[in-house]
């Protein structure tokens, strides 16, 4: 079997990461182009990598020596490439989130369903991270009872200038919605927001706490603040009704030097989920070959949209607001 070739549209933070990981070895793929709005950031990579520079993503998406994409460019540019990729019958994985509104994520699943054939998988890549699979096992035996509560925290060092109070929810939080759904094998149906006064170190983004409740009854709350200042912090605990479990911070290693004793702390996510990337990479590929994979659908892309937009109108309103529960349609059971 021929390697998948792979194309990369964005070469950002994230598009560069993935780029370096496929090119650093995946078997049955490589990297075969990469393309940006910077042309001159494109070619670096290429040069870098070995892989073609293109100059428009609608020219990789089409190109007869590229088999599969990856969007990592501008939140808004995505579900318009995951639609080309669709049309070319080609899959993608899209970074998160799918999409922009609950529209736009309902057009990619209409153009999906109507292909006949999944080839949309979402950048949710906790769900391949070894701690939270733990978890997800933990539950699925009966040693803990059910799950009661879900807390969540999220923290980056500094958030960059473009993330607003808004995309703390709709960016960083998404992780979180999309983490319950997939740990508690259950879908959110209210959300509530408050937010502390901001941080004086960023005075114009607002830290968020948020309320969700699911449809079996369990709660999850979510801290969510992007300007800690002191490293990259994820932790998540489940309690149940008879004990917890815990995610452990991700180092193998605890110091104690110079007066400082614990764990050191990543600078961002990419060190902090490095395992859970290469895993996501790995299933990715495998399932260009037909081998099914737990990465997100772009159901659950769409799911995570609808818990985003009902935390942006709770965090206006103040009160709590629904998030309807649908069928998951047949075509993504
Ligand atoms: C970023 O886009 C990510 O995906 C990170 O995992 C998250 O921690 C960060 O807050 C987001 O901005």
């Amino acid at each position: 079997m021929p390697n998948a070739r792979i194309g990369i549209i964005g070469t950002g933070i994230m598009g560069s990461d993935h780029a370096r990981i496929l090119a650093a070895g995946i078997a049955g793929a490589e990297l075969a182009g990469v393309q940006d709005a910077s042309r001159e950031r494109a070619e670096a990579l290429a040069r870098e990598t070995g892989a073609r520079a293109f100059a428009d993503p609608l020219a990789l998406i089409s190109d007869p020596g590229i088999d599969a994409i990856m969007v990592c460019s501008p939140d808004a540019t995505h579900h318009v490439l995951a639609l080309a990729a669709i049309a070319a019958g080609k899959p993608v994985l899209v970074e998160k989130p799918l999409a922009s509104t609950v529209a736009e994520a309902r057009d990619v699943i209409a153009a999906e369903t109507e292909h006949g054939k999944r080839l949309v998988q979402v950048g949710f890549m906790r769900r391949f991270d070894p701690g939270y699979r733990a978890m997800k096992a933990e539950l699925k035996g009966d040693r803990l009872g059910q799950a009661l509560f879900l807390h969540c925290i999220h923290r980056n060092a500094i958030g960059p200038d473009y993330l607003t109070s808004d995309l703390v929810i709709s960016s960083s939080a998404g992780h979180e919605f999309d983490i319950a759904r997939f740990l508690l094998d259950d879908e959110i149906v209210a959300a509530t927001v408050t937010s502390p006064r901001a941080s004086r170190l960023a005075p114009g983004r607002k830290p968020q706490f948020i309320v969700l409740e699911s449809a079996d009854g369990i709660v999850v709350d979510i801290e969510a603040f992007v300007d800690c200042g002191y490293g990259y912090d994820v932790r998540a605990e489940l309690v149940c009704e008879k004990g917890t479990i815990s995610l452990n911070p991700s180092p193998t290693t605890s110091l104690r030097h110079a007066g400082h004793d614990g764990y050191e702390t990543p600078p961002d996510w990419r060190g902090r989920f490095r395992d859970a990337y290469r895993a996501q990479m790995e299933a990715w590929v495998a399932s260009l070959s037909g081998k099914p994979n737990e990465g997100a659908s772009a159901w659950d892309g769409y799911r995570a949209i609808r818990v985003t937009e009902a935390c942006l109108e709770a965090s206006r309103s103040g009160g709590k607001v629904a998030v309807p529960l649908e069928d998951k349609p047949a075509f993504y059971a």
